[in-house]
């Protein structure tokens, strides 16, 4: 591609520290195409290794909340941060947007946090496809952490264990919602659960209960066993609790060159996803794939060919030659 000089502009704005420059080049990146990937090739380099924080968990359970008071002890630390929310497109929890925003500007004001909120794109919710590309663009624009609040919707949501480096699965008391979470795979890939809302009287119980479930998961000698922490966002009670056991966890994925070997797993899923898609659109819209699946589809439609035989008949067209 040739070089851009909007996008060169605002790749030195960027090095220069400029929220606009940062904020367009997201901009760019969440509308795709070559001019994202121009910014991607040029960003990627100058990431610095941000320490990514996850956050997830149920509609209303507090996420947004928590990483706003998150975000405040943080910064007494010095911390710079960027913070990136994944729209509720979806009609769960749409209604909560507005209080997130009005939440989430109140950080803005302060030039060492950028806020961005990215749309979630395709099935319900869980993560936006270019969370990895905007946390990449937070992490060269300077930031030391990159926190990543998902819309607590649907499967896709678990895709933040291939995002963060810590992961923190907020939960409530309400609604059984240990038991939820175990069915829909949290308990898998939290390293902190926060039992928030514990202004709440059944928080103990339910705190409680959710630390026997746990107690089950197998963790092998040496391994980090997931803390149950109670807090209340509103409230701000346990947040320390939570900003501590992060950085225990951090710790503990650094001590034992796991923060590395994750680094690298992240990056190779990546490459793997990328390389898939831009795969599959390629092979699908061929021309002559197309015209031999429309072909081979009538054989199957008439119980003549197996839909396995023209599968075979396809892999041979593609990967015998296919000129791309
Ligand atoms: N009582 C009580 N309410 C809380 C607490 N934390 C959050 N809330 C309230 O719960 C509601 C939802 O909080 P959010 O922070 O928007 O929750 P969320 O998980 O980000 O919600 P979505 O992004 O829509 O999934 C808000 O009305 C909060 O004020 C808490 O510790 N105690
Ligand atoms: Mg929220």
């Amino acid at each position: 591609m040739k070089r851009d000089p909007d996008i060169a502009r605002l790749l030195e704005g960027l090095a220069g520290g400029r929220v606009a420059a940062a904020a367009r080049l997201i901009t760019i990146i969440e509308n795709g195409g070559d001019r994202a990937e121009a910014v991607m090739d040029a960003v990627f380099p100058m990431t610095r290794g941000a320490y990514r924080i996850g956050f997830t968990g149920p509609p209303g359970a507090g996420k947004s909340t928590l990483v706003c008071r998150m975000s405040r002890i943080l910064r007494g630390e010095g911390k710079r941060l960027g913070i990136i929310a994944v729209d509720p497109t979806s009609p769960f929890s749409g209604g909560a947007l507005l209080g997130d925003r009005i939440r989430m500007q109140s950080l803005s004001d302060d030039p060492d946090v950028f806020v961005r909120s990215l749309a979630s794109r395709g099935s319900l919710g869980g993560i936006s496809s270019c969370t990895d590309e905007a946390a990449d663009l937070l992490d060269a624009f300077g930031k030391d952490l990159v926190l990543i609040e998902t819309v607590g919707v649907g499967q896709s949501e678990l895709e933040i264990a291939e995002k963060a480096h810590t992961v923190v699965v907020i939960l409530v008391p309400e609604s059984g919602d240990g038991v939820q979470a175990m069915k829909a795979g949290l308990m898998e890939i939290g390293d902190i659960f926060v039992m928030n809302k514990a202004d709440h009287r059944e928080a103990i119980g339910a705190a409680r209960e959710l630390e026997e479930t746990l107690r089950i998961k197998d963790v092998p000698e040496g391994g980090w066993r997931p803390p149950v922490v109670l807090a209340s966002a509103t409230r701000e009670t346990g947040i320390d609790e939570v900003r501590s056991r992060i950085g225990e966890h951090r710790r503990h994925l650094e001590e034992r060159g796991l923060l590395a070997e994750k680094r690298r797993r992240v990056l190779f899923s990546r490459v793997r996803g990328a390389f898939m898609d831009r795969m599959e659109r390629r092979v699908w819209d061929h021309a002559s794939v197309r015209s031999a699946i429309e072909r081979g589809m009538e054989d199957v439609y008439g119980g003549r060919l197996s839909p396995y035989r023209l599968v075979r008949e396809l892999e041979r067209l593609v990967v015998g030659g296919l000129k791309m």
